[in-house]
């Protein structure tokens, strides 16, 4: 029988970026209006997205937290409106639970936690309880201080431990194996050559034997490479995408869902069969 939480063709999927914040990296403030944000949703998901993820909170480099009440303020209404006319996978893009719970009851049915559920213990619970996939993502120190100066010894062995760990500590709240979903968190408290270790040798992540998810979209990585500004980056991420499609990502998290579409679409055509 299929499962009305995951899409319903093949992998790799294309997750759609809607940021209802006014300050996130590449696109903050587009989106904070409700009603520019349900016309991007609706814009994603004609253009190809498999799933939409939607935050209302910037984890940009420095970026303060937002209280969960304005979280759930600026999420809610859109995620209602995108449930009228999208019956496809719906991520809430939170570390709190609260936020993610009022999410779930509004429609969404995917959490997406940037602190692979260390912000907030309750997460773990609600997912366990709400039997909804759960994407566990690495991340050293917080948004506001992950980019000063990340070190690690061996960046790949220690985000694969990090997230089997969490994996492990997921499971044993009941959240079952097959809703677990890894990410190695691009840009999250890494430099260049962290970023680019850990898309180099992603085969190390999803031998873990759970899907892997890839936010590489705009990336400062990807600047640090070309010089492009943030707002010139989607032939840089696309490239990204693929790499990481080839490499075995069952997800990539992507601003620009046409583009990205049509480059998995001939990529995947272009395959030896
Ligand atoms: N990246 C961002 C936010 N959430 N979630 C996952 N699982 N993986 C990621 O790589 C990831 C994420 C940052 O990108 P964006 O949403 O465009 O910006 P901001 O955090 O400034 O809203």
């Amino acid at each position: 029988m299929p499962d009305s939480h995951w899409p319903a063709g093949p992998s790799p999927w294309i997750m759609g970026i809607l940021n209802v914040t006014p300050d996130s990296f590449s696109d903050g403030g587009q989106y904070i209006d409700p009603v520019h944000a349900i016309e991007q949703a609706r814009r994603m998901t004609e253009e190809g997205a498999d799933i939409i993820d939607i935050g209302g909170e910037s984890t940009r480099p420095g970026a303060h937290p937002v209280p969960t009440e304005a979280q759930i303020e600026r999420v809610v209404p859109v995620i209602r409106a995108i449930r009228r006319f999208w019956d496809g996978p719906i991520s809430i893009d939170t570390t709190r639970a609260q936020a993610a719970e009022a999410a779930l009851d509004a429609g969404a049915n995917w959490i997406n936690d940037i602190s692979a559920l260390r912000d907030d213990p309750a997460t773990a619970v609600l997912a366990a309880r709400r039997g909804c996939p759960i994407v566990l993502m690495h991340m050293l120190g917080t948004p506001r201080d992950m980019q000063s100066a990340p070190r690690y010894d061996d960046v790949v062995e220690e985000v694969c431990s990090f997230l089997a760990e969490r994996a492990r500590a997921a499971e044993a709240n009941g959240i079952a194996r097959d809703r677990i979903i890894l990410d190695p968190g691009i840009g999250f408290g890494k430099t260049l050559e962290h970023n680019l270790a850990l898309l180099r040798h992603l085969p190390r992540l999803t031998f873990l034997g759970y899907p892997v998810l890839i936010g590489a979209s705009r990336k400062s990585f990807i600047g640090h490479l070309t010089g492009a500004a943030v707002g010139n980056r989607l032939p840089g991420s696309l490239a990204a995408a693929l790499a990481a499609v080839d490499a075995g990502a069952a997800i990539v998290r992507v601003h620009d869902v046409a583009a990205t579409r049509q480059a998995l679409t001939v990529h995947a055509a272009l395959r030896p069969r």
